[in-house]
């Protein structure tokens, strides 16, 4: 993904800032957009892969939901080759999933991958032996996420994983101050702006809804997966793994 634009989406003064879309704008300076504000962004990749080597079985299925541009998927390609495994690679943005089909023609996969246009909360999921929401969660609405775990639940193999990143909130609201605070000071030091960290911060909100650690522990729990652990923390945002 080399040929991603820089992202100045929200360098100038919006007035009043619109709520965030997955739109051909953002699309065009995702992979620069994502890396620039997500702490760990490249680690948890690059763990995504080796957790996905450790947990793929032969001849099972892996979903990525919410794949943006095939990062995740492309993580786990290649590090499961030659298992007869199949990737199912999903999104709801017909922008970012025509990048995404583009980038994945281009690029040579072991591993049989599947593009599917759809709402993850909709989507069948079965003979899994690993599931991916990196970052995706987040997006779908509070009342659907406990019927989406379960869903994930029952897809999943016995055994299967399930690997979980997201923004954080912390309580109490001093807390949740510090970490968005020490957020923020990453974001400036990759070079975004009071404003663009501030407009950005305004369109996302009651969009990306984030949660506890504890919240999320407690569902997947309660869904019924033997174990749960963040494996990776940085500031607010985490990355958890879960095991059938
Ligand atoms: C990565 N995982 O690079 N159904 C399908 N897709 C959805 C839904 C939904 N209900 N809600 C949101 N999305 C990727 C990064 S980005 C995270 C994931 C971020 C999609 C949405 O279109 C977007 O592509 C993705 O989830 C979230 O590892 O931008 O912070």
């Amino acid at each position: 993904m080399s040929d991603s634009n820089h992202d100045n989406l929200f360098a100038n003064p919006l007035g009043k800032v619109p709520g965030f879309v997955f739109d051909q704008a953002v699309v065009d300076v995702f992979p620069d957009m994502i890396s620039r504000s997500v702490p760990g962004y490249e680690t948890i990749l690059s763990h995504t892969g080796e957790l996905a080597y450790r947990y793929v079985q032969p001849n099972t299925q892996c979903y990525d939901l919410g794949c943006s541009l095939g990062a995740s998927t492309l993580a786990i390609s290649q590090r499961i080759g030659g298992r007869g495994a199949k990737i199912i690679a999903v999104d709801n943005s017909n922008a970012m999933l025509e990048k995404c089909s583009a980038i994945m023609s281009k690029t040579k996969s072991a591993t049989d991958i599947e593009l599917v246009n759809g709402d993850i909360c909709h989507i069948e999921i079965s003979n899994a032996s690993l599931v991916v929401m990196n970052f995706t969660l987040q997006f779908v609405p509070l009342e659907q996420r406990h019927s989406l775990l379960e869903k994930i639940y029952r897809g999943l193999n016995p055994s299967g994983c399930l690997i979980l990143s997201e923004k954080l909130n912390f309580e109490p609201e001093s807390l949740n101050t510090l970490l968005s605070e020490l957020h923020h000071d990453f974001k400036r030091a990759q070079g975004y702006s009071d404003l663009e960290i501030s407009q950005k911060r305004d369109s996302i909100e009651n969009v990306l809804v984030p949660e506890t650690l504890e919240t999320h522990i407690k569902r997947i729990r309660a869904c019924g997966f033997q174990s749960a652990s963040p494996w990776f923390q940085c500031f607010n945002f985490c990355s958890l793994v879960a095991i059938k």
